[in-house]
């Protein structure tokens, strides 16, 4: 094994901070965004979606499957104790990322959804019957609404909502009316996906915990631009996906405070979450592997943390200095075309614009966006009930990331012209 913990000391050696946030540097990182779409250059505004990936990313991943497959927990043969020493690594790296207090705390899933779904299928299940409650907002993603929806059909408990204004922010004294002994759980969103809002978590954590009821932030978009630190929010649950914060797909993260997670029932049974398994009688393996059911994604996990470097090796406040610049940029270039109507107007916010154009339905926009090689997304963005809030089928949405500039934002808003005078 020492030979394995050589490499880590030479991966630590060449991880340090830049010092100048240049944009032409970071785009060149990523090989995606060299590519022609249509002809046209890509600009790519869908981040929101999904992020792309550094070059780092995708050779760790290449890597692993060319120099380290094998699978983890189980050999002793050089390769699993590697790939093991590299997924266990990176389970280290995100506890030190999101300033979790133990390793225990975190368990790899397939991302948010999945997260999301484990603790309403075994924390859920487990704690809530007939007349409980459970409060979200009006600004989830369809994610953190139907697990809460399945979970209350199942258990008798009933679905509560905190109504948001008409710039996108939380209505809080109408929260803190919905909190009551009947509340058994708080699931919020940290960052909307649709509205860029970026919502007061820790007030709306500290109201529960006053009513001792524990909160999950669904953090999905909170990665790739701010830093989360999870015992300064007390949150209970956390959970993220990598592919939102340039990582891989497929691996996602969910943060639980240890004697929750502690007190919870498996989700899913299986290999490497048992200690023992007899027709009789099964006992389980500990924190976390009680939740990771099954051969993980190895790849993935160990791509996830050099996401996390990246990231790291950027900066958050430089990447939110050059994200909030990009926004004011584009909100002031929206804001000077007549036809468009911003939809989201809140107090804090973040790299995410959704906006509709009058008489063209947006999905025309983002038809007419791509063939100018530019991605936006254009629908109800998982959010339904937050389109039936502000009253309209569905939004042309910009997201930006660390990678975007002001002349993609320009070509953006040119093609918003064309669409205009084409439909004018
Ligand atoms: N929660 C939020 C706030 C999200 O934005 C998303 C994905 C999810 C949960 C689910 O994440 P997943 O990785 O498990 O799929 N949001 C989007 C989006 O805005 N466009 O495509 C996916």
């Amino acid at each position: 094994m020492s030979d394995l913990l050589e490499d880590h000391a030479v991966a630590e050696a060449v991880f340090c901070p830049i010092d100048v946030f240049d944009v032409d540097v970071i785009r060149d990182d990523f090989p995606i965004l060299r590519r022609r779409i249509h002809g046209k250059h890509l600009v790519y505004l869908d981040n929101a979606a999904t992020t792309q990936k550094p070059q780092v990313v995708i050779d760790a991943v290449q890597e692993y499957y060319e120099q380290q497959n094998a699978n983890i927990h189980r050999g002793v043969h050089y390769l699993s104790e590697l790939a093991t020493h590299l997924y266990e690594e990176t389970r280290q790296k995100i506890r030190q990322f999101i300033n979790a207090g133990s390793d225990k705390e975190i368990v790899f899933t397939r991302g948010t959804t999945e997260s999301i779904n484990l603790i309403a299928s075994s924390y859920g299940k487990a704690k809530m019957g007939p007349g409980d409650e459970i409060i979200i907002s009006t600004m989830e993603h369809h994610s953190n609404i139907v697990p809460w929806q399945l979970l209350c059909e199942q258990v008798g408990a009933k679905l509560r909502v905190i109504p948001i204004d008409n710039d996108g922010d939380l209505v809080l004294e109408e929260y803190y009316k919905l909190l009551s002994e009947k509340t058994k759980l708080v699931s919020i969103v940290h960052i909307s996906n649709t509205l860029g809002t970026i919502n007061p978590i820790k007030e709306v954590i500290s109201a529960a915990h006053k009513h001792d009821v524990p909160v999950v932030v669904d953090a999905a978009q909170s990665m790739a631009h701010l830093r989360v630190d999870v015992r300064e929010l007390d949150c209970d649950f956390l959970a993220f996906s990598g592919h939102k914060m340039l990582g891989p797909t497929g691996i996602g993260v969910l943060y639980g405070k240890e004697a929750l997670l502690n007190a919870m029932p498996p989700y899913q049974g299986g290999g490497d979450m048992i200690l023992s398994v007899s027709f009789e009688k099964t006992t389980f393996n500990e924190l976390p592997h009680k939740f990771e059911a099954g051969t993980p994604n190895i790849a993935a996990t160990i791509g996830l943390g050099k996401a996390i470097d990246y990231l790291l090796r950027v900066g958050h406040e430089k990447i939110a200095v050059h994200e909030d610049n990009l926004l004011e940029y584009a909100n002031e270039a929206l804001a000077a075309i007549p036809e468009v109507r911003v939809i989201g107007q809140a107090r804090q916010k973040t790299s995410v614009i959704s906006f509709v154009v009058d008489g063209v339905h947006p999905h025309d926009i983002g038809t007419i966006l791509d063939q100018n090689g530019v991605a936006v997304r254009t629908g109800h963005h998982c959010t339904q009930p937050l389109m039936q809030r502000f009253n309209v089928p569905a939004t042309t949405r910009a997201s930006f990331a660390l990678y975007n500039t002001r002349e993609e934002i320009n070509h953006f808003i040119e093609a918003i012209y064309g669409v205009i005078r084409l439909f004018k």
